[in-house]
């Protein structure tokens, strides 16, 4: 019923002139923007929307039961069905301890412990007490790991690099392409090196490949017994981590209650604690455990993923937007596009329902964004000019953490003006009001009427930082509930971890028969006898 409506009223709100709406109501602002603690500002009143869309949206989450599936997330119920797991990231930033039940056992006492273990950790290496094989100090930290045991540490570290240890380099290795480790080893000294091997499930071939290489490299240089000053793991996986060589006390474990696109919180923040701290790293837990109370208490009007989740799918699912761009105006957050592209489209890139059945409407939309300025001077143009509907969030600190430069508003003025000259456009009357040449004016009009909405944080601190990806976690989560689908399975991405294999074999020992589509036997045949020649030259 509330799908026919919102098809209805989609049709209506394809007519909506935002520069009229903002004329004809002096509140609009008033009254569709929200905040967090008086950190975090909302605007959503530059979106395709009136009074009647936001209530139509929220009656959705009603009939969704979203209320009731915050709950089941918070209090541990086996929410992922396909995995039947429970999903309990909020547990590990739940800085107010109530205990939090998985199969009648509480939770909390191991999270804490391992919290605690982090804490001595992290005090040791960042203090230098931490020494390597041959007694030294460490100066460099790897993490090794892909996807979600990555790209969280990496955009964090990025993100609160203000806060960071000055006498510690930090590097991530990913890739499985040998330049990715071969560029990071050629700036570490193997004595000062700590490696952090992070998997939740040590199986992945590009992790182990890759610490396997950083293994090597250490073994080479100080021997066997090196391994165990330099080497920590990160893992559920207790068994993988010993066939390594890790001896178990290096080891922070985590479980499988925490996806890996949402383990930023959990020791997959080690490299990150041991860069700002455990002060700083617990204050961004607090800040994240805020925005879960505010997620679970705040009224629906005024609950801010709420509010961006059935804003999100309302664009997604009723004005037909099949791409959505995060454009941060903050340097500290430029890897925030990368990640929430991890965090959204491996939650909600479905098109199977919990139930089984396909998905009715249209689900989780391309993300893509840069910071800003930049964007600006690329792909901005197709946000104002072109044929697609693209709904942006632009994000940006009211205060800079580096004001002494004094660059700040002018990055504030590009911020500011950019949402407005999507929302009002520029029609061929005022530009000929301006002297613009006849032949010139379809070129240069704006249709205008482009959304967005705008996120204000008072400054980017370990709290604000923590709210935020909470904020967009749960933003994540709503968005699901609407779309029944289950955001934390990722059947897609295990494929990839199977299809290599294959091949892998195929490309080693080319006396294996093809029996693949004449294009992939092509190209493993061409990769094969180009090779094959370099390796007899
Ligand atoms: C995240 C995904 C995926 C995962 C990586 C690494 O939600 O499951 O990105 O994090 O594939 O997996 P491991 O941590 O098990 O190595």
């Amino acid at each position: 019923m509330i799908h026919t409506t919102l098809a209805d009223h989609a049709k209506t709100i394809q007519k909506i002139n935002l520069r009229k709406a903002f004329q004809e109501d002096q509140n609009r602002f008033q009254k569709f923007s929200a905040s967090f603690e008086n950190q975090i500002l909302l605007d959503y009143s530059k979106n395709l929307i009136t009074d009647e869309t936001m209530t139509l949206l929220l009656q959705w989450a009603k009939e969704a039961h979203l209320k009731e599936k915050i709950n089941a997330m918070m209090q541990g119920e086996k929410i992922n069905t396909t995995e039947n797991r429970a999903v309990l990231h909020t547990a590990l930033r739940n800085r107010d301890n109530h205990p939090i039940y998985v199969d009648g056992k509480d939770v909390m006492p191991e999270i804490n412990r391992v919290l605690e273990q982090m804490h001595h950790f992290s005090d040791q290496v960042r203090d230098g007490s931490w020494k390597g094989a041959t007694g030294k100090a460490v100066t460099d930290v790897v993490n090794i790991g892909i996807g979600g045991s990555d790209l969280g540490p990496a955009m964090a570290h990025d993100a609160l690099a203000f806060y960071r240890i000055d006498s510690l380099r930090f590097h991530f290795v990913s890739n499985v392409d040998g330049t990715d480790i071969a560029e990071t080893l050629k700036k570490c000294n193997p004595e000062t090196t700590l490696f952090i091997i992070s998997s939740k499930t040590f199986t992945t071939q590009e992790t182990l490949t890759n610490a396997q290489t950083a293994r090597n490299w250490v073994v080479q240089k100080l021997g066997e017994k090196a391994i165990e000053k330099h080497f920590v793991a990160v893992s559920t996986n207790t068994e993988g981590v010993k066939a390594f060589g890790i001896n178990p006390e290096n080891m922070f474990i985590f479980w499988d209650f925490v996806g890996g696109r949402y383990s930023l919180w959990s020791a997959i923040g080690l490299s990150l604690m041991i860069g700002i701290g455990y002060t700083r790293f617990t204050e961004m837990l607090a800040g994240a455990h805020a925005m879960d109370k505010h997620f679970q208490e705040m009224p629906f009007e005024k609950n801010l993923p709420v509010i961006l989740g059935i804003i999100g799918a309302w664009y997604a699912s009723y004005l037909g937007a099949e791409s959505y761009a995060v454009l941060p105006y903050d340097q500290y957050l430029h890897r925030l596009p990368a990640y929430l592209q991890q965090l959204d489209m491996e939650s909600n890139g479905k098109s199977v329902q919990k139930t089984g059945n396909a998905v009715t409407l249209s689900t989780g939309p391309v993300l893509f964004g840069a910071a800003g300025t930049n964007g600006q001077h690329s792909f901005y143009q197709l946000i104002h000019q072109g044929t697609h509907l693209i709904p942006t969030d632009f994000i940006a600190p009211v205060f800079s953490l580096n004001e002494a430069v004094g660059q700040h508003d002018i990055l504030l003025a590009n911020f500011i003006a950019q949402p407005e000259a999507l929302m009002t456009g520029k029609t061929a009357d005022e530009l000929r009001a301006q002297g613009v040449d006849e032949k010139l004016i379809p070129f240069r009009t704006f249709s205008g009427n482009r959304p967005s909405n705008t996120i204000l944080i008072e400054k980017i601190t370990p709290y604000t930082f923590g709210a935020l990806i909470a904020l967009y976690e749960h933003k994540v989560f709503t968005e699901g509930v609407l779309w029944n689908v289950n955001s934390f399975d990722q059947f897609g991405v295990e494929l990839g971890k199977q299809l290599a294999k294959n091949v892998l074999t195929e490309l080693i020992d080319s006396s294996q028969p093809l029996h693949h589509d004449s294009s992939t036997n092509a190209l493993i045949q061409t990769v094969r006898q180009k090779r094959n020649v370099l390796k007899h030259k």
